[in-house]
């Protein structure tokens, strides 16, 4: 059963020195308790904080990340070349592969802070769209490569069926993500029979967005135990296009129709007027926010001190991983709202100034109640994971408290973690991850395959 001496940790109710932290063989935490003396525990000398959910993934786009930097034949690229370009790259793609770059992904993730990882799963099937002899090969290899890489998966098998709102055919590029209701029924029993038992491992369900499913899919998956993640209004086109066909733009379409609560993860949710921010912030449903691929993809900024003002959670994920680290989803989330706002320190209150403190506790929060996992906290009854920050690290040095949280999030390039637990289980040592060169290799065989 380990134990843990950490000379300061972030607790619910603030900073603490001298924090013993016991583990239970399957994880979760049994004890805090400030001011011990060290004994056996293992000695943790940095700043402890409890380790990132990662709230949205697409594994397989690891692959791709810094691959797709091209004028499109438009004239200009755009979400929607880009994504004719992630179809055909995604073809390249069989079980192995996926496996490999899911295992590489999950490794560069748990170097830079994120301990668990909800995996937003559509590539389901062969590239011409038949089905693996075990249809649940593609969900599985997600969970394999947790298995290695020793992260916490939430697997989301995802639904899609169209190509539009609602009900419109499906392109020929989306063949290997479709399902009927039946097949995606029998998809989601096969996941939750592979995690049963594993408190590292959890499953959920995932209608891909408004424009891959129908009302009446939408309503059965609604019904089903969370957590429920659901692409919505990343992009103007997607609220146009709702607005045509239903009178209603996306969130306000959702609020009016789906009972929306705190199972939901709402992934994006860039484009809602103030009444859309504000009905969808009272459901208590988590906002999915991905600022370095939102960013990346020319989405828009979300609605961040509107939110904030209403009460609404938000969580961090890296959902096609252009960026790997939860310091720089964190820190992209405010400067990106310093840029449109030109204003400073905006995700603060009176009773939290330090942007730093803010954004974490938020992303911990509503990280772990999207990925539906009991952690996110240091306390007992939470998961043992825990990120160490090296406290002597150059680009943390001097600094202790909420002022070194925000020198980790808004100075420097280097990544002062130093180690990470995973339900007490160390992965990150001296800021490498315990198998990062093997998973490493592999990796960039497939790379070179993939790119050849
Ligand atoms: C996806 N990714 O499913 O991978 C989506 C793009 C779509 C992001 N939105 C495809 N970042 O939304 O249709
Ligand atoms: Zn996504």
């Amino acid at each position: 059963m380990p134990e843990f001496l950490a000379h300061a940790a972030l607790l619910p109710d603030g900073w603490a020195s001298d924090v013993l932290i016991a583990v239970d063989a399957a994880g979760w935490i049994t004890e805090v308790r400030p001011g011990a003396s060290p004994g056996m525990a293992t000695r943790l000398p940095g700043v402890v904080i409890p380790g990132v959910p990662n709230l949205h993934s697409h594994a397989f786009q690891r692959a791709m990340a810094g691959a797709t930097e091209r004028r499109g034949p438009e004239g200009q690229d755009s979400f929607w070349s880009w994504r004719e370009v992630m179809y055909r790259f995604s073809a390249r793609l069989g079980p192995e592969e996926v496996e490999a770059v899911a295992a590489q992904l999950q490794v560069e993730l748990l170097e830079w802070g994120f301990t668990s990882l909800a995996e937003f799963h559509y590539l389901h099937h062969a590239p011409d769209g038949t089905p693996y002899a075990d249809p649940a090969e593609m969900a599985l290899r997600q969970l394999a490569a947790a298995r290695r890489s020793g992260i916490g998966i939430t697997l989301l098998p995802v639904l899609y069926r169209h190509g539009g709102i609602f009900g419109v055919p499906p392109a020929p590029g989306q063949r290997r993500f479709l399902h009927d209701l039946d097949g995606y029924l029998r998809l989601v029993e096969a996941c939750r029979a592979a995690v049963a038992g594993d408190p590292q491992m959890a499953v959920g369900v995932a209608p891909h967005s408004l424009r891959a499913v129908t009302p009446e899919m939408l309503a059965v998956l609604a019904g089903m135990a969370g957590p429920i993640h659901i692409h919505v209004a990343e992009q103007p086109r997607e609220v146009a296009e709702c607005l045509a066909a239903t009178g209603a733009r996306p969130v306000e379409w959702l609020l009016a129709n789906l009972p929306i609560d705190a199972r939901w993860c709402l992934v994006h949710a860039t484009h809602m007027t103030v009444a859309e921010t504000t009905g969808l912030a009272a459901t208590g449903a988590v906002a999915g926010l991905c600022p370095t691929t939102e960013a990346s993809l020319g989405d828009g900024f979300f609605p961040l001190p509107a939110w904030l003002a209403a009460g609404g959670r938000f969580g961090i994920g890296t959902d096609s991983h252009v960026g790997t680290s939860a310091r720089d989803e964190l820190r992209l989330l405010e400067t990106g709202q310093r840029l449109l706002l030109q204003s400073r320190a905006v995700t603060t209150s009176d009773a939290v100034p330090h942007p730093g403190r803010r954004l974490l506790e938020g992303a911990l929060a509503g990280g772990a109640q999207a990925l539906g996992r009991r952690a996110g906290a240091i306390a007992p009854g939470m998961r043992g994971d825990l990120v160490e920050l090296a406290g002597d690290h150059p680009s943390l040095a001097g600094h202790s408290g909420d002022t070194l949280l925000d020198a980790w999030i808004f100075s420097g390039q280097a990544n002062p973690i130093r180690s990470v637990f995973v339900g007490g289980r160390q992965v990150v040592a001296a800021g490498r991850h315990v198998m990062a060169r093997e998973i490493g290799e592999e990796f960039a065989q497939v790379m070179r395959r993939l790119l050849a």
